[in-house]
């Protein structure tokens, strides 16, 4: 397959699924820490406090990256670092940790990829009413100005929010994501509109204090759908269910992304919950921040037909016949459809920014990890973006989920995702066969898929 010379073949990482270092020169409390006194939250009452010590082994983990041959890294920054309150004191040291390990990804010729948020409020903020709280928008774009202004020098790429969709629903509605509220839906929605407002203050903030032009997005998860054949019914039944959103659905797909990209709530949004989305026209200005390019992360698909009453129709049981150990379907094809319909819509460059699969991974006796099936799940993928690569849709990089095995939220640590196997009473890390396997497709720049 043909892949462009300056494709990035990446992994990607959470600060607080695999930093730890939890109280290490200056980092304020993040609300992903100290969950485990609150039952059921998190499997085996496991929390963000140590996970995988990157905080530690960061020198050891970028000369793995290196050893695979990535060449692209995307890691989040914990804003709690910076600032241990989320707003007021500006913490240098914390700071400085994301200096070195910029400085020494670029050295082994690894291009680094920000995400200013992947979940970790301040505990502080989150006192203060988190996203619900008007003043938290500026604290956020304070925050995200600063990480523009010390790391535009060398990092190029930016994504202000990791899946607001997976705040808004399990930070706010569900409640089994931290925060774990669980506000009825009406006034979660407002957590969606502040933190679009927010979104749109860093972004803004960002493009301001950023040394040179840098190019941000917004990592959503994709929800496109696959049609059953492709069939051109079958293809226009699976686009309408990508975009056209109903009922509690309405903010997957395009609820954040498109709203933050034109200032406007989607037409098909507006019709379903009618006034609670008109707003004034003050905030839909500092909402509008237009992006550079769409980061997708994605992860499984449902397909679709068109039935004989002319109705998009989900398709259940056979279609799916493998799962990982998370239970998610496994659904290669979801990537090629999201790349093509996402950019039909939208126009703007692609990056598949997560996309993984956790599987049950043993040590054997000489403490080798084989670990076939994530072998299978990657070359199929990336056959399917090759497809969407081929048909000319610019898809410009990809990013294994995960780079290591780490702290999966409410999961614990039961779900091991990584290409480097942890051993986490130890901190050992060990390649796993797919990290091989994926460093040879990269060395092959994909020919050999
Ligand atoms: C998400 C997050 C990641 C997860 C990964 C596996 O997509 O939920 O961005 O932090 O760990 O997706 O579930």
């Amino acid at each position: 397959m043909k892949f462009p010379k300056d494709f990035l073949w990446g992994s990607a990482t959470a600060a607080a699924q695999i930093e730890g270092g939890f109280d290490r020169d200056g980092r304020g409390p993040s609300i992903w820490d100290n969950i485990c006194p609150e039952e059921g939250r998190s499997l085996n009452g496991s929390d963000a406090r140590v996970t995988c010590e990157h905080y530690t082994h960061w020198r050891e983990d970028v000369a793995l990256m290196k050893e695979i041959g990535l060449k692209s890294y995307r890691f989040s920054i914990s804003w709690s670092r910076l600032y241990p309150d989320g707003f007021g004191a500006f913490n240098g040291k914390g700071a400085a940790f994301y200096d070195g390990l910029i400085d020494e990804l670029l050295a082994a010729g690894i291009e680094p990829m920000i995400t200013v948020y992947h979940w970790d409020m301040p505990e502080e903020v989150y006192k203060r009413g988190g996203w619900l709280n008007p003043d938290c928008a500026e604290w956020f774009a304070t925050y995200a100005a600063k990480v523009a202004e010390l790391y535009s020098d060398r990092v190029d790429k930016f994504i202000v929010i990791n899946e607001p969709e997976s705040i808004l629903e399990g930070g706010y509605n569900s409640g089994l994501l931290a925060p774990f509220e669980k506000l009825p839906f009406d006034r979660a929605l407002q957590v969606m509109h502040r933190l679009l407002i927010a979104h749109g203050d860093a972004v803004r903030a960002m493009r301001k204090a950023a040394k040179r032009s840098i190019q941000i997005g917004m990592a959503i998860v994709s929800d496109a759908y696959i049609p059953n054949t492709e069939q051109s019914e079958d293809i226009e039944a699976a686009r309408k269910l990508t975009f056209d959103k109903r009922g509690k659905n309405f903010y997957k797909n395009i609820g954040f992304f498109e709203t933050a990209h034109t200032g406007k709530y989607p037409d098909c949004i507006e019709k379903e919950y009618g006034s609670w989305f008109s707003h004034p026209e003050e905030d839909m200005k500092r909402i509008h921040a237009p992006l550079d390019f769409f980061a997708c992360n994605a992860y499984k698909a449902k397909r679709v037909r068109l039935n004989e009453r002319g109705e998009p129709e989900k398709m259940l049981y056979p279609y799916y016949t493998n799962y990982n150990a998370k239970g998610w379907p496994i659904t290669p094809e979801c990537v090629y459809w999201a790349a093509r319909f996402f950019y039909e819509k939208y126009r703007l460059p692609v990056y598949f920014t997560e996309n993984g699969i956790a599987t049950v991974d043993l040590p054997d006796d000489q403490g080798r990890v084989e670990d076939p099936a994530r072998i299978v799940y990657i070359k199929e993928h990336l056959r399917y973006i090759g497809r969407a690569i081929e048909e000319g849709i610019p898809v410009k990089g990809y990013y294994y989920w995960s780079f290591l095995d780490n702290y999966e939220w409410r999961m614990g640590f039961s779900a091991r995702f990584g290409l480097v196997y942890v051993d986490y009473a130890t901190q050992k890390r060990t390649l796993k066969r797919s990290a091989l396997r994926y460093k040879s497709i990269i060395e092959s720049n994909g020919e050999n898929l």
